[in-house]
């Protein structure tokens, strides 16, 4: 197998042709030309965080914090950024996070969809969120031969979780990730300004409305009445008083796999553990949720100390391959992309996500490959240094 660093082999190869990659190599312009592409009701979703965004904006910064050592004449002429989670083999290190509304980042207004067979071509899963603008099951149906996560926003009522979670076994998905940081949803400025919360029109809500169990709270099915649908669903998104007596509950759910996303506190993360949960995601949702000022990357490290050995997936921040390095340097057992995957999707589609995963492995590979760092076992504290 190839290196991953050689996508720059191939751009050049292609420059050389005259043909020039038209989708961009750095964050900073795949989100500006994204803005510019998508309707302002997107961009605002997709770039808005809670407050006035300084923890959005402290998850990216925070890697600044640290820098690779470089060591020479390592040997490091092949990397292995192969990882083994829950029992399965997969090429990258790299996860889609879950993203909703991803759906209608694509200009064919299917998404989730693209995203899959992104996945599929890529060998990097998708963890498929709740709100999808196609069910769960055509979306798994694109995955190839990617293993593919669930993310369950559990709604109040517990049989709809339940129903959820059977579909999605039903439907092959490999691992099932309950978010807790969104039992309210957060502050968010840029959206409450255009009075913009796109789900509330109906948008994305394809696992509610094809549910059997939901829709019997339905007084007319979503076909004729969709705002009404709609307001149903927003009143059982999310049970506000879901807590640790019902990890026992969360647990009984499934056999797959079960991580917990939105863990931050090493106390948490031990808790989770000792309930049986499998795997630990540390997030803050990207700074979307809750303003709180410390940046995830920060907490990661005790959070996986605490985990004893479960995988801990880290996003958060992620906007290039020097920040997927340092998180798998400071613990993290994969590392999930977000914003940035929905901008390459805006711009290219599928092949616009695939770009957008390649580069930043090309990144990330080319790093370890230039401070002799061949695999991601090679990745631990001693690779780093803490500026002061
Ligand atoms: N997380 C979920 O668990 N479920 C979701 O449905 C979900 N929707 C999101 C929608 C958007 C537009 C964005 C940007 C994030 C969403 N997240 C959701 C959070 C992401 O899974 C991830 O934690 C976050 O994007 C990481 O931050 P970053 O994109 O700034 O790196």
């Amino acid at each position: 197998t190839p290196n991953y660093g050689d996508y720059q082999l191939e751009v050049y190869l292609r420059g050389l042709t005259g043909v020039r990659e038209d989708l961009p190599f750095t964050f900073a312009e795949l989100e500006a030309r994204a803005h510019a592409t998508l309707p302002p009701d997107i961009v605002s979703y997709v770039a808005g965080g809670a407050g006035n965004e300084y923890t959005q904006n402290a998850n990216v910064t925070a890697f600044d914090r640290w820098g690779v050592i470089p060591r020479m004449l390592v040997g490091a002429a092949r990397r292995d950024l192969s990882i083994n989670l829950f029992g399965m083999a997969l090429p990258t290190p790299l996860l889609l996070a879950p993203i909703g509304v991803i759906g209608l980042c694509a200009q064919d207004g299917h998404g989730d969809l693209a995203t899959a067979r992104a996945a599929a071509t890529s060998g990097v899963p998708m963890i498929a969120s709740t709100l999808t603008v196609d069910p769960l099951e055509e979306v798994a149906a694109q995955f190839g031969e990617t293993p593919g996560f669930f993310q369950l926003y559990n709604p109040k009522d517990r049989a709809v979780a339940e129903s959820f979670v059977s579909r999605a076994e039903a439907a092959g998905f490999k691992g099932i990730v309950v978010t807790l940081d969104t039992l309210q949803l957060g502050w968010r400025p840029r959206d409450l300004k255009l009075g913009n919360f796109p789900q509330l029109k109906g948008h994305c809500l394809a696992n509610y409305f094809s549910d059997p169990v939901f829709r019997t709270k339905l007084a007319k099915p979503p076909e004729e009445d969709v705002r009404a649908a709609a307001l149903v669903w927003a009143s059982e998104l999310s049970d506000p008083t879901l807590n640790w007596n019902d990890l026992a509950w969360l647990r009984s759910l499934t056999k797959l796999p079960l991580l917990l996303k939105g863990i931050c506190h090493p106390e948490d993360a031990k808790r989770a553990i000792d309930g049986g949960i499998d795997g630990i995601y540390c997030s803050n949702h990207g700074g979307r949720q809750a303003n709180g000022g410390i940046p995830a990357i920060d907490l990661l490290p005790t959070v996986v100390e605490a985990a004893g050995g479960a995988p801990v997936v880290f996003d958060s921040g992620v906007r290039g391959g020097e920040h997927i390095v340092k998180a798998l340097a400071l613990g993290a057992s994969a590392v999930a992309i977000g914003r940035p995957y929905a901008y390459g999707l805006a711009l290219g589609g599928e092949d616009g996500i695939v770009h957008v995963l390649r580069s930043l492995l090309a990144e990330a590979d080319l790093l370890m490959a230039i401070d002799g760092y061949p695999t991601i076992a090679d990745l631990n504290p001693d690779a780093l240094h803490a500026r002061a």
